[in-house]
């Protein structure tokens, strides 16, 4: 199986490059952000638990995404493989991940890491909250939270996976296409 964690910060390029990379190698796509945002326009408990820590730049509890992840993986039994994106965004995250893909008698291939700087980053995420009417893109300082949130809890995954032998960075700045050809380049070497 190819199970990749497309890895990165709030803007990086994650959920664009990962519908590429969905239909190159028909694996199967969990993005944690888009599980959520479908639970917040359900209206259910949990979407507006969420909800609230989202629209604060705040990541949502370990055991709530670690379950909508269980799930998935056991409604795709058949896949070829899994494309994670924004997930796992803490340690405890991933070593729940190791383990149920080891229940599975698989393992993550590798983690791809789009590296692109903060002020990039802010840029897109504002110039998305133009039109996407997602709250947490509407506001700097909310943006910048997340940013922050990132490089205290999620960052130190880059180490999580290069103990591994799994981290792959990705420059993430440049056209689209470029950084597609250049994820595909590190996939084609695993
Ligand atoms: P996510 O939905 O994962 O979203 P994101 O980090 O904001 O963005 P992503 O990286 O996918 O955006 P993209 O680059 O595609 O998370 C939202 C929230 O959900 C989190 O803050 C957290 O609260 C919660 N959450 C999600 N997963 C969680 C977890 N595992 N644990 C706890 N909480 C969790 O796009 C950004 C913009 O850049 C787009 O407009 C795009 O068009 C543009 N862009 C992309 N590539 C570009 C390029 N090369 N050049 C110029 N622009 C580009």
């Amino acid at each position: 199986m190819l199970n990749l964690v497309l890895f990165g910060p709030p803007g990086a390029g994650k959920g664009t490059q990962s519908a590429f990379l969905v239909q190159e190698y028909s694996l199967i796509h969990l993005s944690t952000g888009d599980l959520l945002r479908a639970e917040i326009a359900a209206g259910t408990p949990l979407g507006m638990e969420a909800k609230q820590l989202m629209d604060q730049g705040l990541l949502v509890p370990d055991s709530v995404v670690i379950g909508m992840i269980r799930n998935k993986l056991e409604q795709n039994t058949q896949a070829k493989g899994f494309i994670f994106d924004g997930f796992p965004r803490t340690v405890e995250q991933a070593n729940a991940l190791d383990a149920l893909l080891s229940e599975k008698q698989t393992a993550i291939s590798a983690m791809l890491a789009l590296v692109v700087s903060e002020e990039e980053l802010v840029k897109r995420l504002l110039n998305r909250g133009k039109d996407s009417g997602r709250s947490d893109d509407q506001d700097e300082s909310i943006i910048r939270k997340r940013i922050t949130e990132y490089n205290q809890k999620t960052a130190p995954l880059a180490e999580f996976y290069a103990n591994q032998g799994k981290y792959i960075p990705i420059e993430g700045i440049g056209a689209i296409s470029e950084i597609t050809s250049a994820l595909k380049t590190a996939i084609s070497k695993l």
